[in-house]
């Protein structure tokens, strides 16, 4: 704190220096929403949201259609900054933000989420989901009600989940077409300990980074490669220098919506309400944007020069998992089987 005076030119006294101080706090870390006095009837909320994907990508152009609504169905009252690219921190950093009331609205990943909520694990276990129609069955059903029910007391109230699509694995050093030829690879993950014991369980070397510095991991060779869906593969570049994109399909783990508790706690019933219609309306415009957004990168992908193996049998990828389940889903069992048993 004592750092912070020699900002200042001048000597200030006590009573100012207090001042500046408090004004500094409340820009840097006072919890939002944003109430703007303007007489009684008048008061504005401004809802902070962040997104490490920049504006065009499906998961924030969710978070801005969710804004839209909620402006609209206020009369203005209500409305929604969004912060893309990772501009309020790593996911990591963002999820405590907001479990701090710093941030009001995080789009995140599950498999970060397992770190605070192992319940969530369910969701990230390598082929856990059938496919998209049964992630979708589960998540939108009551299993995905069940488990938003856990963040409160982290912190955090659920929403709901946006669409990741799967998750596969992609290097720069040869087409992958069995689990030996990942072995000894250096694969980046998200920093979630199911993710690092998938990766060990198939022979290669976890490397957990933040998603913002995988782009050069893979330029400079720290990593030889990572594993994503295609358009995180490709709006990050890191198609340019990880040709090989092998479709193993080892995860469908899905993205969610995060309230901040502390904001949540704050607002009125009506305006919960109008919340959390606009985040389920945001659900169905998230997915479709997802879809026409896998075909462009793909696309896209294949223009540029990259090898992608579709055809590959799953089976060793599948059995290779066996340690991640002995070890993750043990406590789980009874809502795997529930999951499994969706139709
Ligand atoms: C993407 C997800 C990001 C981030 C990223 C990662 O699929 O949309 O929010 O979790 O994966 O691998 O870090």
């Amino acid at each position: 704190m004592a750092g912070w005076r020699s900002f200042f030119p001048y000597e200030a006294s006590a009573v100012k220096t207090r001042l500046i101080y408090i004004i500094v706090y409340l820009l840097l870390v006072t919890p939002l929403p944003v109430l703007v006095a303007g007489g009684e009837e008048e008061e504005r909320i401004v809802l902070k949201a962040a997104d490490d994907h920049e504006l065009s990508y499906p998961t924030t152009q969710g978070l801005i259609r969710m804004g839209e609504l909620l402006e609209e169905w206020s009369g203005g009252r209500i409305s929604v900054v969004v912060y893309p690219l990772a501009q309020l921190g790593s996911e990591r950093e963002t999820i405590d933000l907001t479990r701090q009331g710093s941030i009001d609205i995080n789009r995140v990943n599950i498999n970060p989420v397992t770190q605070i909520v192992p319940e969530f694990k369910a969701f990230a276990l390598p082929y856990i989901f059938r496919d998209v129609e049964h992630m979708h069955k589960v998540v939108d059903g009551e299993i995905g009600i069940e488990l938003m029910r856990y963040l409160e007391d982290k912190g955090l109230v659920g929403l709901g989940f946006y669409d990741s699509g799967q998750r596969s694995f992609y290097n720069s050093i040869r087409p992958i077409y069995t689990p030996n030829d990942l072995k000894g690879m250096r694969i980046r993950v998200q920093k979630a300990e199911i993710m690092m014991d998938m990766v060990r369980a198939l022979g290669a070397e976890p490397i957990p980074m933040s998603f913002e510095d995988v782009y050069t991991g893979l330029q400079t060779g720290v990593i030889d490669g990572a594993e994503n869906n295609y358009p995180s593969w490709v709006t990050k570049g890191h198609f340019e220098t990880a040709l090989y994109y092998t479709q193993d399909e080892h995860s469908r783990v899905p993205e969610i919506i995060l309230f901040s508790k502390k904001t949540w706690d704050r607002l009125s019933e009506e305006d919960r309400e109008l919340i959390r219609r606009a985040a389920v309306e945001s659900i169905p415009y998230q997915r479709n944007l997802w879809k026409a957004m896998v075909e462009e990168s793909t696309q896209k992908a294949l223009a540029a020069g990259c090898q992608i193996i579709t055809a590959i049998d799953k089976q060793p990828f599948i059995e290779a998992m066996n340690p991640v389940y002995d070890k993750h889903a043990a406590e789980l069992l009874p809502v795997i089987k529930r999951i499994q048993a969706v139709q």
